[in-house]
């Protein structure tokens, strides 16, 4: 296991995104056969690049009519929405790959059929189908802040239903103390799941009483339209108060415990990633500063809010629990 060895997302941003964006464009526009515009036009040019070669159709989404849907207003946010682009073109996602453009390689997910295993303490453990599950909720817009740990963030228009909703029709038992979140596994389509030092499939966790707070969002949509593969499609977690690795992408599994389960980054490197990951400026990563982050698209950074900016919601969650390590 390479821990000690500098991943992609483990390293703070600004030192690991300029170079691996530059690279990253550069074979873009290369596989375009526009590698001479380059040096000629510089980064205007790679944004259309990635444009045109980046997201998709929506034909075959069957889920396509469902958008766009009213938003809630109560979610408002202090910034602007993050250009779509650069949302669905800039992302994480270790199944595809270890740096930033994996959206080509995502589209290599099927999302059809889809099925979310739902068992562990319930009532009744099942399997439900992605279109019943979408039929069965009531969908609605939320704008929400996006933090990742590596010092960058977003604004983003989500499509979904909040989490309680589903854990309602889970019909979990009295005994269920954590809900655990667990994406696909197939390394024929996500080749990153070749690599056999990761603990796949990435797997997430709440308590229920985290799972249950109105914030805690399934998304199924993004910009108003059926939410992207390399996006997490078609069913992602956003819990916008904690770093954006818990906020697990394409779940098929959802499991109730009574005990909680290590999560995808905590077991790789428990001293660096914990449980928690709720955001707090005041408490740095071992390794870079979590004070200000770098808005996408935008000029320059901004400070870093406790709960990032939802302390509101959120800090009476974790009263009286000063001794456990909540914010890394
Ligand atoms: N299955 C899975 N979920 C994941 C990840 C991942 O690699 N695999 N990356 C996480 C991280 S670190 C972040 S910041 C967000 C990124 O979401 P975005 O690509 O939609 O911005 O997804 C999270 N969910
Ligand atoms: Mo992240």
């Amino acid at each position: 296991m390479p821990i000690g060895s500098r991943r992609g997302w483990e390293m703070p941003e600004a030192v690991a995104t300029p170079e691996a964006v530059f690279r990253d464009r550069r074979a873009l526009l290369r596989a375009m056969g526009m590698g001479g515009l380059i040096a000629a036009t510089g980064a205007g040019a790679l944004g259309l690049a990635g444009c045109d070669a980046g997201p998709v159709s929506y034909e075959d989404d069957p889920s396509a009519a469902l958008y766009p849907v009213t938003r809630n207003t109560r979610f408002a946010l202090d910034r602007a929405v993050t250009d779509e682009m650069q949302v669905t073109t800039y992302n994480n996602f270790y199944e595809f790959g270890s740096h930033k453009s994996i959206y080509r390689a995502a589209q290599a997910l099927k999302l059809r059929p889809w099925a979310l295993r739902i068992d562990g303490l319930v009532e009744t453990p099942r399997t439900v189908g992605i279109d019943e599950l979408l039929k069965a909720m009531t969908l609605e817009e939320r704008l929400y802040r996006h933090r990742c740990v590596e010092a960058w963030s977003m604004a983003v228009p989500w499509t979904g239903f909040p989490l309680r909703a589903l854990v309602d029709h889970a019909r979990p038992l009295g005994s269920a103390k954590y809900v655990v979140m667990r994406t696909f596994m197939d390394p024929e389509t996500a080749k990153g799941q070749k690599q056999g030092w990761y603990p796949w499939p990435y797997t997430e966790a709440l308590t229920m009483a985290e799972a249950t707070n109105e914030l805690a969002f399934i998304a199924t949509g993004l910009y108003g339209k059926p939410i992207l593969k390399q996006n997490g499609a078609p069913l992602r977690l956003v819990v916008p108060w904690k770093y954006g690795f818990k906020s697990v992408k394409s779940i098929v599994h959802l499991t109730f415990a009574e005990t909680r389960p290590k999560t995808f980054w905590e077991e790789i490197q428990p001293r660096e990633y914990g449980f928690w990951a709720n955001v707090n400026p005041a408490v740095p990563h071992p390794r870079w500063s979590q004070a200000t982050e770098r808005v996408l698209g935008g000029d320059g950074r901004v400070k870093t809010q406790l709960f990032n900016g939802y302390a509101d919601h959120v800090a009476d969650l974790y009263r009286g629990m000063e001794g456990e390590r909540l914010y890394a």
